[in-house]
């Protein structure tokens, strides 16, 4: 069977999960120079097995809220792929969290941890539980009732997960106290945990930071540097203040940051303590939008930063959040560079879109695997038991995105697809990720 008539049996037997399919197809559509190379591929049936993870647990998670009320809540993992190791992925807790999500995160994740050149194969787990006002007495009965359900599937050499959207710092804690008081074992079945008690620094900062290393790669690739640019990032959670922390300390000046309310717009930029002022505003659940009665700025209710002039993008909130209409507005706008922060922020029609205008595109698969490569370092540091420090974390994150850069530029010059210094990151990213977990299943036969 041919990839496009293995992309048409997706369609149809997935058309009730679409963004499933678009992950799918964004793979397929971009490794076809690597499977004409290696034939192998084929009679292994690489892509067909790929394409359906090794199992979905789903699971309810009943749990009883403030006023003693029993609240259902709905749970899932997607065990996608242990190829190259324990499945590993992020948890997210949003109530947009369906099969079809976790399953286009999941199959993702095993490309973007293959990056990284870790032992780490790809999951993602969720619920579509909603945290938004919830009280921190109901947000710790939830989690512990998740990790309930969770626990017998999960362990340190068999599925580690972490956070996503929605889950932070202290939902890991929960989670990571429930399933050590179930099974009595103190290790690394979670990534992220608190730098107390097995966390690795500079987790938190990770993703953030190393989109904007993977930037500094790319602008170093064009003889360009970020010093002065103006940026324009979307989110205001995790990945896009941790990224914009970053940017701003390397000399870049970031306008807009943005939540599910609306856009926050300062021409001046953000330096660190308007960062730390929406950290902790944004930490508490409040609104973004006071931010300008106290440092100046606008304000626009429901509507997204691509609208201002800039010279680099980082979607860093969710998925599809950037459409054609985004993207040409981008284009108009003067962006270059757009880095994903987000897993999947950009709909297919907006990719052709910026890269017909050869903007110069990091898919998230790339640009935000920092994160994951971090949580890697959290594991082995786990089972030696030693810790390493910031410097160390932050040489080793700087080296890691350097190497995903390097591997996917290599890639996409061998396989014929730089055209005249524009790089195709996207099939560069994807032929290096798919090529390491091909060449792992083809040696392993038929299991797996
Ligand atoms: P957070 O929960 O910390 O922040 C999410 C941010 O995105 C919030 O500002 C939220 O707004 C906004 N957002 C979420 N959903 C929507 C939506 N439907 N419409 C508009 N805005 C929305 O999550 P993270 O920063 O951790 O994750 C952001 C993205 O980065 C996700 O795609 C995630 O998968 C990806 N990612 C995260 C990694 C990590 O280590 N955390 C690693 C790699 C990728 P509001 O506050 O109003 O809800
Ligand atoms: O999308 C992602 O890479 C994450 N949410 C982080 C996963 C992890 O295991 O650290």
């Amino acid at each position: 069977m041919s990839i496009s008539q293995a992309i048409e049996n997706i369609e149809t037997r997935y058309t009730h999960q679409p963004e499933f399919v678009q992950a799918v197809k964004e793979v397929a559509m971009t490794i076809a120079p690597l499977y004409d190379a290696h034939p192998e591929y084929s009679t292994s049936k690489i892509f067909e097995r790929l394409v359906e993870p090794d199992r979905i647990i789903g699971f309810r998670i009943n749990w009883e809220d403030d006023k003693g009320e029993i609240q259902v809540n709905r749970g899932w993992r997607v065990q996608f792929s242990n190829a190259l190791g324990p499945y590993k992925g992020g948890i997210r807790f949003h109530p947009t969290v369906t099969p079809s999500v976790l399953k286009f995160l999941g199959f993702e994740q095993i490309f973007k941890n293959a990056l990284t050149g870790l032992p780490l194969g790809g999951g993602k787990g969720g619920s579509d539980f909603d945290p938004k006002g919830k009280t921190d007495n109901e947000i710790r009965r939830f989690c512990y009732a998740f990790m309930r359900e969770l626990h017998p599937y999960v362990d340190k050499d068999v599925d580690v997960p972490a956070g996503d959207i929605g889950v932070g710092s202290r939902e890991i804690s929960y989670m990571f106290a429930m399933y050590k008081n179930l099974t009595h074992e103190y290790g690394g079945v979670l990534t992220g945990k608190g730098v107390g008690f097995g966390g690795s620094l500079m987790r938190t900062e990770a993703t953030g930071y190393g989109a904007v290393y993977f930037l500094e790669n790319m602008l170093d690739a064009q003889d360009d540097n970020i010093k002065g640019k103006k940026v324009l990032i979307s989110g205001a959670g995790n990945v896009a203040l941790h990224a914009a922390e970053k940017a701003t300390m390397l000399g870049a000046i970031v306008v807009t940051v943005s939540d599910s309310q609306g856009v926050l717009y300062d021409k001046e930029g953000f330096n660190q303590e308007k960062i730390d002022w929406i950290k902790a505003q944004k930490s508490e659940d409040k609104p973004l939008a006071d931010y300008v009665s106290v440092h100046g700025g606008e304000w626009f209710d429901k509507q997204k930063p691509w609208q201002f002039q800039a010279d680099i993008a980082i979607p860093a909130a969710t998925q599809n959040e950037v459409n054609e209409d985004d993207a040409k507005l981008m284009v108009d706008n003067g962006v270059k560079y757009v880095v994903e922060g987000a897993n999947m922020p950009l709909t297919a029609d907006a990719i052709d879109c910026i890269r017909e205008h050869r903007v110069h595109y990091a898919p998230g698969k790339a640009a935000n695997a920092g994160g994951v490569a971090v949580s890697g370092l959290e594991m082995s540091q786990n089972s030696v038991r030693q810790y390493q420090t910031s410097e160390q974390i932050d040489t080793r994150l700087k080296e890691i995105m350097k190497n995903i850069h390097d591997s996917a530029a290599d890639a996409s010059e061998q396989y014929g697809q730089t055209d005249d210094g524009y790089i195709d990151y996207m099939a560069g990213a994807n032929m290096v990720g798919f090529k390491r977990v091909a060449d792992a299943l083809v040696a392993y036969g038929i299991l797996n």
